[in-house]
């Protein structure tokens, strides 16, 4: 196996294994949304946003408690965002991580719950001392993960996506959105990382260039797996974006000029990273899988 995919496993592991301690079971009715808050976070997802954050950390010798809490707290809110998102007044997928997904396993009262239950966790783990000793950071943290989550972040973004399924966007209007809906909670995992890990404002800054330029990719590529990916790998059905007569990269263009679009925005990133010499070796390899990926 190469080594950065033995690296990232083994952070999904770690994050795996957090999640479970945060997610303890419970008896009774409110074991109920426990149950569906651990069927929509664990076993599953490449756990790429936990990767960013402590990888960033990394960077500046930050304890593994802290970066792995702040990759907790940030996976919380990316899980909460997809069950929500599969709900049938959202996207309406059955199927995700190639489970069914929460409302299909529970009900759609209960997904609700579970994603508002894996939101608040998120901002809760931030806000507990174990996460930094510096108050100041768990709030700086916290606003940050506040404002990529939100209005002027990823529920913004969901909204003009909803909205934008009737609407025929262009290149820079469809830039506007992904850098919302996907884009935010990409650019928090990575200057969350430098923030807990006591970065100083000019990395904060070349983490979140780098970030910027990453989401973008990110999204390229999964509008590429939408269109020519496998279903089986994906884990959900393929072909939604042009089902629903969705704008995307693919679309805007084609295959060809989307593939290359990431590829730049991926080499950017990467030279982003330059002021950090090899310490950004393992950030620069999840920009190299981003533009990989096939799930
Ligand atoms: C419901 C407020 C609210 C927001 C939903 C992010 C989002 C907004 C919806 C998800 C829809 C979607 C599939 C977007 C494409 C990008 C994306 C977030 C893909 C899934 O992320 P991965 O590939 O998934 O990192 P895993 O399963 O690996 O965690």
């Amino acid at each position: 196996m190469p080594a950065f995919d033995q690296k990232i496993k083994e952070t999904a592991a770690l994050i795996e294994a957090a999640l479970d301690r945060h997610l303890p079971r419970r008896g009774g009715p409110l074991g109920r949304v426990v149950d569906a808050m651990r069927h929509g976070a664990l076993d599953g997802g490449k756990r790429l946003r936990p990767f960013l954050v402590i990888a960033a950390a990394d960077m500046f010798g930050c304890p593994r408690e802290r970066s792995v809490r702040t990759g907790c707290a940030v996976e919380m809110i990316h899980c909460y965002s997809l069950i929500h998102d599969d709900l049938p007044a959202m996207d309406d997928s059955d199927l995700r991580r190639g489970r069914p997904s929460v409302h299909k396993a529970f009900d759609e009262a209960t997904a609700i719950l579970a994603g508002d239950a894996l939101l608040t966790q998120a901002f809760e783990l931030l806000a507990e001392p174990a996460t930094h000793p510096d108050a100041e950071i768990r709030c700086r943290l916290a606003l940050e993960l506040a404002r990529a989550s939100g209005r002027e972040g990823m529920v913004g973004g969901q909204m003009i996506d909803i909205y934008a399924e009737q609407k025929a966007f262009d290149l820079e209007g469809i830039e506007e959105l992904q850098r919302l809906k996907t884009g935010a909670i990409i650019r928090f995992s990575a200057i969350g990382g430098g923030i807990v890990g006591g970065a100083d404002a000019y990395e904060v800054d070349a983490l979140r260039l780098y970030a910027e330029d990453l989401g973008l990719a990110f999204q390229i590529v999964d509008d590429l797996l939408d269109a020519f990916g496998d279903a089986e790998a994906l884990g959900k059905p393929v072909g939604q974006d042009a089902d629903m007569e969705k704008a995307t990269f693919v679309k805007l263009l084609g295959a060809e000029g989307a593939r290359s679009k990431a590829k730049s925005l991926v080499e950017r990133a990467k030279s982003r990273l330059d002021p950090f010499a090899a310490r950004a070796d393992a950030l620069k390899g999840a920009a190299d899988f981003v533009f990989a990926r096939k799930n």
